[in-house]
């Protein structure tokens, strides 16, 4: 395959090559592709040196597949342009989520929907994808009905800006700002911007991709999105209410065989999900498994994943993975 990743230089664009790497995915001849201050850096993938190039050269040279982690205006303008030219595109950006021409694909759950036609493939945000993996099984079996969902969330998941303002204040040290407040001795409750409802777009975007990427429009999500001082991995309190009856073992059961999940629930031995230990996995981690005794049909659980990994470049890997292997591309 001729792969393209686009916005190579970000903390995103490394993962993706890091995991094209790491899952020995086909990668015949690789374009390193970033905007115009990067073209001509150089950079390493698999030992071997390459040159940043740009996007019009990119397009030119014509890859099966582009991976893209460029930002959402530049998503809206080159994707598009890639397409045209016969490439495929897997977007990590939230420019073509929710347009209805275009699929948002988390593969353990909804691949199957892809065929040759679909040029442009979007990604989910990080937050939803590992709440939907989390929750596949259990859907199928129980039928969710609504969702409260708050975020802990990893400065990672704002890019290297936020990871230096971090270490910035915790070394004492002036630096750029990627929040309007200090986020080291702090907890921030707003994730991207505000909308007219007074939700942030990080909390519209869990409630719309989960009903898209589940095919079920009568899921209720209602969300608190937050950003907290940790260095890779997202962590999140669910509450949720099922249409079904059900018992602790059969979610337990349920959990261990949903793909993608590891369950980490052994509170007798202080096993829990921690952010520190989703680092570098590709697999969704869940515990802290308790029915909520103040409603019917309703189960807490915590749920933990690396963010850049499952959340952003693993799962877009996984995409192509799936494109390759049914000879969509
Ligand atoms: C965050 N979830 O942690 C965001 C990052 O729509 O792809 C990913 C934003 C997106 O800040």
């Amino acid at each position: 395959m001729k792969v393209a990743v686009v916005g190579a230089t970000g903390l995103v664009g490394g993962e993706m090559l890091k995991v094209l790497a790491e899952r020995n995915f086909p990668v015949d001849e690789l374009l390193l592709v970033a905007s115009e201050r990067s073209v001509g850096q150089k950079m390493n993938f698999q030992g071997k040196e390459y040159t940043i190039i740009g996007m019009e050269e990119a397009i030119a040279q014509k890859p099966q597949i582009a991976i893209f982690s460029a930002g959402g205006s530049i998503s809206k303008e080159m994707a598009p342009k890639f397409a045209e030219a016969g490439t495929t595109v897997v977007d990590n950006s939230s420019a073509w989520r929710m347009d209805p021409s275009k699929k948002l694909v988390v593969p353990e759950i909804n691949a199957s929907e892809l065929t040759p036609q679909d040029k442009i493939i979007a990604n989910p945000n990080c937050s939803t994808i590992q709440m939907v993996v989390a929750l596949n099984n259990l859907h199928k079996a129980l039928k969710v009905k609504r969702i409260v969902v708050s975020t802990y969330q990893s400065v990672t998941g704002t890019g290297k800006k936020a990871v230096d303002q971090l270490m910035n204040e915790r070394a004492g040290k002036e630096g750029e700002k990627a929040y309007a407040y200090p986020i080291d001795l702090n907890v921030i409750p707003h994730i991207d911007v505000f909308e007219a409802n007074g939700y942030t777009k990080e909390e519209m975007k869990m409630v719309n991709e989960t009903k898209k990427i589940m095919g079920d429009d009568s899921i209720r999500v209602t969300a608190t999105t937050v950003r907290i001082p940790v260095m890779g991995g997202h962590s999140e309190s669910l509450n949720v209410e099922f249409e079904q009856d059900f018992t602790l073992e059969e979610v337990y059961r349920l959990l261990h065989e949903t793909p993608g999940v590891v369950v980490v629930d052994d509170t007798a031995n202080l096993k829990y999900p921690m952010p520190m230990d989703a680092h570098g996995k590709d697999e969704v981690l869940v515990g802290r498994i308790r029915i909520d005794e103040t409603q019917d049909r309703t189960l807490n659980m915590w749920v933990v994943a690396d963010n850049l990994r499952k959340g952003a470049a693993t799962n877009a890997v996984q995409i192509a993975e799936y494109l390759v292997a049914h000879k969509l591309v």
